[in-house]
């Protein structure tokens, strides 16, 4: 029911899929939200996204109208073996268990349904609004052509390459480069159907998962089977040494890549034109993602971007959404004040969206193992079925009803601690650490130009201060 609230005015700073679930989630509480992109027109890039029932289950409640958007239902994962195919789990995801579907759609296709649907709502959606210059306290901000924009809060959706982060938290910040990069293929459905070895693919939808040395392939339809969505997920240091987050991939380089993997493999990769290459980097940490007013808030890729290993980094948002909107609530409800409504956004979604990056970083070691005696431990524990020592996140029935389960407008269901081992624990933590051992890793994060880059973005935004010049805003780049 809209407006148990005193209505605020919200800016709202990022038109991605974080700053539109806000403004959805807000919007549709009473309040007024204007959004504001640096971008000169709207869009996503990248490919198909996986919409877990944590994030489906709010999107739905919102007034989301998901049978306007092409879609598919996953109903099962299934992890192979890299060489021959064979399966090394399958888990059921079936959505009934959680109450709320799982879709598997197209990045653009959601995107464009969430901003139908708030700009429906009468919120402003600004393209071209370059922010120069962020006065949280006095909660107003300047664009680059000139206009301002206050609020009662304001809303820093602004992604991994965030401008609003290093000013709020008042530190330098330095995304980190996983060392991993994502190829994102599309191949149109038909050209599976005409090869029955593929066809599968496209008749019983699930997520596949093929698990070999130093990469994994994700592959899922997508608009019904229209598309089949391909992330290559490869671990290669020299792969994207540039300041590029973004570059070109050949299929030549792909088939080779690929050419003694499972004969499936094979055949998707001759069947995948041009494709793009994403950086993936990741953020440790941060200290608080509210300034000392109360007054300005970080949201999504903006203080929490993750690798897209266990395809949170939109559902996290959508999370982060809803659990703000139930803090502010509280406002007219139980008296709080708006500072007071941050801080306990701020308390309950850091340590949970905090295990789950973790988490993607254990399946950045568990999902790349070359063959070997630690390979073979890792299978044997996946075909052990669902039990807490499974390295798969999923592999385990109590840790998916906490991801899945969870309705993160529910403030106990967010403050919920993850049950049995955390991640780095156990068998999973083990093979990390063998795997970093083998790999003559330092057991740490790899950190590399990325660092320095940071520091350039650093620099760019005290040029904004000192107001001679801008930053460019290059699109989405942590791509969960
Ligand atoms: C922001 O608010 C302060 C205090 O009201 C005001 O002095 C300042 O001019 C405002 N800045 C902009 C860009 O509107
Ligand atoms: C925006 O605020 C700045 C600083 O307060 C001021 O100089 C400028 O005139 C304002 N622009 C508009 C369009 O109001
Ligand atoms: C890593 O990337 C480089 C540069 O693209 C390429 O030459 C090399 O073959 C890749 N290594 C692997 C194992 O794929
Ligand atoms: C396990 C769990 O918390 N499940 C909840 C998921 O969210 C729905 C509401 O949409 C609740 O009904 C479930 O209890």
């Amino acid at each position: 029911m809209p407006s148990t609230t005193t209505p605020l005015n919200i800016l709202i700073i990022g038109a991605g899929l974080g700053g539109l679930s806000t403004a959805l989630a807000l919007g549709s509480d009473g309040h007024k939200c204007t959004i504001i992109d640096a971008a000169p027109s709207f869009g996503e890039a990248g490919a198909g996204i996986r919409i877990p029932p944590n994030s489906s289950r709010l999107l739905m409640r919102w007034g989301l109208d998901f049978e306007k958007i092409k879609k598919s239902k996953s109903e099962r994962y299934h992890f192979l073996r890299w060489d021959d195919g064979n399966t090394l789990l399958e888990i059921p995801f079936v959505g009934k268990d959680y109450d709320a579907p799982y879709y598997l759609v197209h990045r653009a296709d959601l995107h464009s349904a969430l901003l139908e649907k708030v700009e429906s709502m009468g919120v402003p959606v600004l393209p071209r609004k370059k922010v120069v210059e962020y006065d949280f306290d006095n909660k107003n901000v300047t664009c680059e052509d000139g206009t301002n924009y206050s609020a009662d809060l304001l809303i820093c959706a602004d992604g991994i390459k965030s401008i609003a982060r290093p000013l709020l938290t008042g530190k330098e910040d330095n995304p980190r480069d996983t060392g991993d990069v994502a190829y994102r293929i599309l191949i149109p459905g038909e050209k599976l159907l005409a090869d029955p070895e593929l066809s599968e693919l496209i008749t019983k939808p699930c997520t596949t998962s093929w698990c070999g040395p130093d990469a994994h392939l994700v592959g899922y339809p997508i608009r019904d089977g229209e598309l089949y969505n391909i992330v290559v997920c490869a671990t290669n240091l020299s792969e994207l040494p540039g300041e590029e987050w973004i570059v070109k991939g050949s299929n030549e380089e792909l088939c080779a890549r690929f050419a003694s993997w499972d004969t499936k493999v094979q055949k998707l990769c001759k069947l995948s034109e041009g494709f793009l290459k994403w950086r993936l980097g990741d953020l440790q940490e941060l200290t608080r993602w509210s300034n000392d007013a109360g007054t300005a808030v970080l949201l999504g890729d903006s203080c929490h971007p993750m690798l897209p290993y266990l395809a949170q980094g939109a559902a996290q948002a959508a999370e982060d959404a809803a659990t703000l909107r139930a803090c502010i609530r509280k406002i007219s409800g139980q008296g709080v004040t708006l500072k007071e409504a941050l801080l306990e956004y701020e308390r309950l979604r850091k340590p949970r969206v905090t295990t789950v990056t973790k988490f993607t970083r254990t399946h950045q070691h568990i999902l790349h193992i070359p063959d070997s005696s630690l390979q073979r431990r890792r299978d044997a524990a996946m075909a052990g079925g669902d039990h807490e020592d499974s390295p798969v996140f999923w592999g385990w029935r109590e840790r998916r009803l906490w991801l899945f389960g969870c309705d993160a407008e529910n403030l106990e269901s967010v403050a919920k601690p993850l049950p049995g081992k955390g991640p780095g624990e156990g068998l999973a933590g083990e093979v990390v650490e063998e795997a970093e051992a083998e790999k003559g890793g330092d057991g740490g994060w790899v950190v590399r130009n990325v660092q320095e880059k940071a520091g350039e973005v650093v620099q760019g935004v005290k040029e904004v201060l000192g107001l001679n010049g801008g930053m460019e805003k290059e699109g989405p780049y942590s791509a969960a």
